[in-house]
């Protein structure tokens, strides 16, 4: 059988090949050898789909094979999720989370709501694509302590400010915190469209959520 090194690889190849199945059974034996939730989320699975983005980029993958990838990696993420979910942790705020309109990417976004789930935090997430309207409906529905928007594209980030700005028009952008994340984003630009705070990853966004609510 396969030593942990070994079958972290295995993963991370399967991972790449969009085997669901096969990544689904590596995440289960390294629960049982005794690995975190944590640990398997960030060296199996996020380091697996890392070396998916390289490949995409390089154009040696394309969408149809990184669909399947996510696929898989989403398989892996779904067993973690209940074992990250701390039961009866008191309820440290609220979060409404999504992806900005004309971005379809979604595991970032899902892995930082599992992660505030995790932490103690309510979280709403209202998935990809999102128009102003919707934050504001869901902003509207369930009064959140946070507002999370999430962007991978160049091209969607500045999204994030047409969200901010309604906001501040309305006169509500003091009601919430807004935290922003996604690969193509930094510090300065959370800054620029008016964020209260970058989060460079799952980790930093419940650190700041925490932060932010003392
Ligand atoms: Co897309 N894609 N993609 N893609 N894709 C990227 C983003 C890209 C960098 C790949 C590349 O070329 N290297 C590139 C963007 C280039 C750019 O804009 N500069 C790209 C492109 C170009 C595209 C298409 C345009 C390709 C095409 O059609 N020709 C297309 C666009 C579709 C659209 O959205 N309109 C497209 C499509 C797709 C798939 C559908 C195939 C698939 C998405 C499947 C899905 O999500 N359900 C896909 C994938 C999987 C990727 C890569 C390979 C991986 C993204 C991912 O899931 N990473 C990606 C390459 C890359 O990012 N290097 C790429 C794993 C995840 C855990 O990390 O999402 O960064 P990440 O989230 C992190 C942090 O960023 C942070 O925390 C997370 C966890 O630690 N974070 C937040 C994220 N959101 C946050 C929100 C917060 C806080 C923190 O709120 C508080």
């Amino acid at each position: 059988s396969l030593n942990d090194e070994e079958l972290t690889q295995q993963i991370h190849d399967d991972l790449y090949d969009g085997l669901k199945e096969e990544v689904e059974e590596g995440v289960h034996i390294l629960l049982e050898r005794g690995w975190t939730p944590y640990k398997v989320l960030t060296e199996a699975l996020v380091e697996g789909m890392r070396i998916v983005g390289i490949d995409f980029r390089d154009g040696i993958l394309f969408v149809p094979e990184v669909l399947l990838a996510a696929n898989s990696m989403k398989a892996g993420m779904f067993i973690l999720r209940p074992l990250l979910a701390e039961t009866g942790a008191p309820r440290l705020g609220k979060m409404v989370i999504g992806t900005v309109k004309g971005d379809i990417h979604d595991i970032g976004k899902n892995l930082v709501a599992m992660m505030m789930e995790g932490a103690g935090f309510e979280v709403i997430n209202i998935g990809i694509n999102n128009p102003v309207e919707k934050y504001l409906e869901a902003i509207a529905e369930h009064q959140p302590d946070i507002l999370g928007m999430s962007a991978l594209l160049t091209t969607t980030m500045p999204y994030m400010k047409v969200v901010i700005d309604t906001l501040k028009e309305k006169g509500m952008r003091d009601d919430y915190i807004v935290l922003v994340g996604g690969a193509p984003l930094n510090e300065e630009f959370a800054k620029a469209v008016g964020a209260d705070a970058y989060c460079r990853d799952a980790a930093v966004a419940v650190e700041t959520a925490k932060d932010f609510m003392k």
